[in-house]
């Protein structure tokens, strides 16, 4: 393809082709323009986007259109942006306000948090980002939920261990999810592990998901197993940490590269800078667990998370 489009800028484009209503238009067409590779070949691409963008945005303010929804759509920030679907009162804002400096608001009346709050949590290096939302439930959801899910890298479900009634809110969830064509969460999280009960609660929950969805039980009140919680999240989007060195120095750990999984030492390269992807002759590789010395790898090497690439040109 010569206009070497990148992974994510496909990914856009799937999804802009997806969608339907001109709010989920637009967010998808301003990720097409902002993931677009920016040269020659793609000139005319990107003035296709910017004219289809404005025919979007006009159709979306003329009168009587679709335009009733709210449009609210949390700008992504750091490694991947990860949305926290649930029934009411499951403990969403508290795991926001236990893992991030965000502070939605946390009560035990349903439906206190009415629009989405992101925040970020740190895993080791990385930033993640969490996004809190309003419930999604049988009684209410609002309108523009399924908009701000979709473009999240990740959802979750999460819900309270002592919960009477959670089988019945994950199967609302899940049909609700499968309608709107969303994906499937990637984890299912059973808040409220400090609660009596909620031990035999998880495990008889796992039984019945374990083949749909990893499960990990967690207090947000507590803190138990809320480190276990960013490990899996960071493992779930499927993002490499890859860190460069110049020959005969060591590697700044602190500012990894951001990959992802299947990703080659040639996008590594490319990442830090055009030329050095184009002259590349091999890398030697290196790892931050100190176990791998120097190897000679050519170009299509798939790379892995905490390797540290020295780019030979
Ligand atoms: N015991 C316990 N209570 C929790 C935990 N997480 C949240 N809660 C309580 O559950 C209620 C609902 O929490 P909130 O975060 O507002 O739920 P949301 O509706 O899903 O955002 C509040 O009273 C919280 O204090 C937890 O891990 N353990
Ligand atoms: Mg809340």
């Amino acid at each position: 393809m010569p206009a070497n489009l990148t992974p994510e800028y496909l990914e856009a484009e799937r999804e802009y082709k997806s969608v339907s209503t001109h709010a989920e238009k637009i967010a998808a067409l301003e990720r097409m323009l902002s993931t677009v590779p920016k040269h020659k070949g793609t000139e005319k691409l990107q003035a296709d986007i910017k004219r289809r963008l404005s025919q979007a945005r006009k159709e979306s303010q003329k009168k009587g259109a679709a335009h009733s929804v709210p449009f609210y759509l949390v700008e992504r920030e750091g490694a991947g942006q990860v949305a926290l679907v649930g029934p009411p009162n499951s403990g969403k804002s508290q795991l926001v306000c236990s893992l991030t400096h965000a502070r939605p608001e946390v009560a035990d009346y349903p439906f206190t948090t009415r629009l989405p709050t992101p925040g970020m949590m740190s895993f080791e290096n990385v930033q993640i980002q969490l996004v809190d939302l309003p419930p999604l439930s049988a009684e209410f959801m609002e309108p523009w939920l399924p908009q701000v899910i979709r473009n999240a890298h990740a959802g979750l479900l999460v819900v309270g261990l002592e919960d009477a009634a959670v089988l019945d809110e994950i199967e609302f969830i899940l049909e609700t999810l499968h309608k709107l064509r969303l994906p499937v969460p990637a984890l299912l999280v059973g808040n409220k592990l400090d609660l009596p009960g909620a031990e035999e609660n998880f495990a008889a929950l796992e039984d019945l998901y374990r083949d749909r969805f990893r499960c990990l039980p967690v207090s947000a009140a507590t803190g138990r197993n809320l480190d276990r919680f960013a490990r899996t999240v960071f493992d779930l989007l499927g993002i490499v940490r890859v860190y460069t060195k110049a020959p005969g120095r060591t590697a700044d750990l602190t500012a990894p590269f951001l990959l992802r999984r299947g990703q080659t030492v040639h996008d590594a390269a490319r990442l830090v800078h055009k030329d050095f992807a184009e002259k590349l002759k091999f890398a030697r590789l290196f790892h931050v667990s100190g176990d791998r010395d120097g190897l000679m790898v050519e170009r299509h090497h798939v790379v892995d998370d905490g390797d540290i690439l020295e780019f030979h040109i």
